[in-house]
């Protein structure tokens, strides 16, 4: 069995082996509750279902349990014998044999017929027979495990993914309940969903912000042939949004089912609108035209998942495509045709998609325009170019104020280093179309000083210069205009995080002089730490809090933050598009409630947030 990796997925994935076990118990309607239990060291984990039990009568022959069978015989439960996902035939305990022969320990306890039964193994080895450890009320399986440090360098479990995958969980198979104990947190969580991805669409919905189009959402079932489950709804949000799961596995790089997914979803709207004569005039409607804000979740479980890319999230199967267009076209269009109010409010919102389209694209043809050229007339005027922009070690900084800006135009490094000063605030761009964006002046004077475009005429090649450093005052302003710009670079010049040219400077925020010695602290922490280590004994430190970076002296600004052999840049990183996506929204988006929320929630970890 492919186990990923001894890295954080293959470490993780051992929790998935197990939980599947659990989750299969309760597919086919024995358990209807599942513990998850990460322990307090971080690195065991116990999971627990409600279920039957995994059988411990011993085989006549063999003279062993099917539970010692299950977790000692690799490929026990055979996930593919059947040609199909072992949910569907009831196929069970594949993998329990890779997570024991992973760990240094397992424990596997069953209760069935009033008995707890328990077996311990090391390193996949029995330690004893099965044994009687009790009387026991109700039925199920546990399993406690502890992966071998000898396989894994680090044995870290994050609660964080956990978590995510069990309440993804809950959404996929509703009615489930699950719990999961983080108990290095001291923290309990039960999730539950009666409706299924029903649920879950409204959460997302609702998390982004996004003004439903329509009340009832488009429900798809399918029970024959691989269990296919999707909802769908389009919303006033400026961007589509669908997440796909296969067989409870994210799949955020879309692959063959999504594919398959947006093409039977395009012919049916396009089918719908030409049938009933609703195509506007002077206007044609594009595929993105038709998805824009929509909003969707699809969950499909099949037999051999072929998975692709580096993080292995794009789904491969090349028969998906033509399955899911053929299960998604037909269906699709008899809802619309039979919700005939509600058919017409999307096609309104699809025309208006494509309107908006026509006018942005004009403005958008015209920063492209501004831009073509990179010869120095056209670039802002404001901006103080270095001379060997172009270059990889060229930066731009971006730079909150004039005054600030002047410091850093004078302390800079000519040869390398850019300087753009933003007047005042930029504008929060969480939510807006491109042409809006596009009239705000210093957004797009950024725009024409990077030189690569933006949106879909982005081109890399074109950027003027090899890092982009954002250069904020330390305090909490600063930081809300760092926010500010990232959420418009992450909306509107992505490629640009990607491909890891995003760059936050880290001015300090004080100056300690303690006797002859000057040092610089970027925050209240490193403040008091630098006052630890060094202030004992050498006269009383003297502390200056700075204002704002225009009043730091332009040598100073130079040896603290510009310096590239003194500095310390942080680099911006996505590590997770959905908790991203989600981050983004709750902080920029029109929801302030929301906003409020997710500070008042990070009010703790906000004094080292680094991103
Ligand atoms: C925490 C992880 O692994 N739960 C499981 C069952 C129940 C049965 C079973 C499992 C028997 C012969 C294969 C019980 N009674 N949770 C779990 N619950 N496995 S794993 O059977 C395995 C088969 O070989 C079970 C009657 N039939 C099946």
């Amino acid at each position: 069995m492919y186990i990923g990796g001894v890295g954080t997925a293959g470490l993780h994935h051992l929790v998935w082996e197990i939980l599947d076990n659990a989750i299969d118990e309760a597919m086919n309607g024995f358990a209807s509750n599942i513990n998850v239990t990460l322990h307090a060291d971080g690195s065991s984990i116990t999971i627990s279902d409600d279920g039957r039990g995994i059988p411990v009568d011993k085989h006549p022959t063999t003279k062993k349990s099917a539970l010692e069978v299950i977790f000692t015989v690799l490929h026990a439960g055979g996930k593919f014998e059947h040609g199909s996902y072992k949910t569907a035939g009831g196929l069970h305990g594949v993998g329990a044999s890779v997570v024991n022969a992973l760990s240094t320990d397992l424990i596997a306890s069953v209760k069935r017929d009033g008995v707890l039964w328990e077996m311990s193994f090391k390193r996949g080895k029995p330690t004893g027979p099965l044994k009687k450890a009790g009387p026991a009320r109700g039925t199920g399986t546990t399993v406690y495990f502890h992966p071998d440090p000898t396989i894994f360098p680090k044995i870290e479990f994050d609660a964080a993914t956990i978590r995510e995958r069990l309440e993804v969980a809950s959404y996929i198979h509703r009615g489930v309940k699950v719990t999961f104990e983080n108990e290095a947190e001291k923290q309990k969580e039960v999730f539950e969903h009666k409706e299924g991805l029903l649920d879950y669409l409204k959460k997302i919905v609702a998390e982004r912000s996004a003004k439903p189009v329509h009340d009832v959402p488009f429900v798809l079932e399918r029970e024959s042939g691989p269990r296919l489950d999707l909802v769908l709804q389009w919303t006033e949000a400026t961007d589509e949004h669908i997440r796909s799961y296969v067989n409870g596995i994210p799949t955020a790089s879309g692959g063959t089912h999504e594919n398959g997914l947006r093409a039977g979803l395009g012919k049916a709207v396009r089918n719908y609108i030409d049938t009933h004569n609703l195509s506007p005039k002077g206007v044609t409607l594009s595929a993105e035209d038709i998805r824009e804000g929509l909003t969707g979740v699809i969950s499909l479980f099949i037999a051999e998942p072929q998975f692709q890319g580096q993080t292995k999230d794009r789904l491969n199967n090349p028969e998906l495509t033509a399955m899911l267009d053929s299960a998604v076209r037909p269906a699709l269009e008899h809802w619309l045709n039979h919700n005939r109010s509600v058919a017409e409010s999307i096609v309104g919102r699809i025309i208006l998609s494509a309107r908006a389209r026509e006018a942005s694209r004009a403005a958008q043809a015209e920063v492209t325009r501004k831009t073509a050229t990179t010869g120095r007339l056209n670039l802002p005027g404001k901006l103080s170019d270095c001379s060997n922009n172009g270059r990889e070690d060229s930066e731009l900084f971006v730079v909150e104020g004039d005054s600030a800006g002047g410091s850093a135009k004078q302390g800079r490094d000519r040869a390398r280093q850019a300087i753009l000063p933003l007047r005042g605030k930029v504008m929060n761009t969480e939510g807006m179309t491109l042409a809006k964006v596009l009239e705000n002046k210093e957004l797009a004077d950024l725009v024409t000083a990077l030189g690569c475009s933006m949106g879909k005429s982005f081109e890399l090649a074109r950027l003027r210069y090899g890092k982009v450093i954002i250069l904020a005052d330390a305090d909490s302003d600063g930081h809300h205009i760092a926010t500010l710009l990232l959420t418009f670079i992450y909306r509107h010049l992505p490629q640009l995080i990607a491909n890891g040219r995003v760059y936050l400077a880290q001015p300090p925020l004080y100056r300690i002089d303690i006797g002859k010695e000057s040092h610089w602290a970027l925050d209240d922490a490193h403040r008091d730490r630098i006052l630890k280590q060094h202030g004992n004994g050498r006269g009383s430190p003297e502390i200056t809090r700075f204002k704002g970076l225009g009043e730091m002296m332009p040598k100073v600004l130079w040896e603290t933050t510009l310096n590239p052999k003194t500095r310390r840049l942080l680099r911006v990183e996505i590590t997770d598009q959905i908790v991203t996506d989600r981050v983004i929204n709750e902080l920029m988006g029109k929801d302030a409630s929301a906003r409020f929320r997710f500070i008042m929630e990070r009010a703790e970890e906000a004094e080292e947030l680094d991103v």
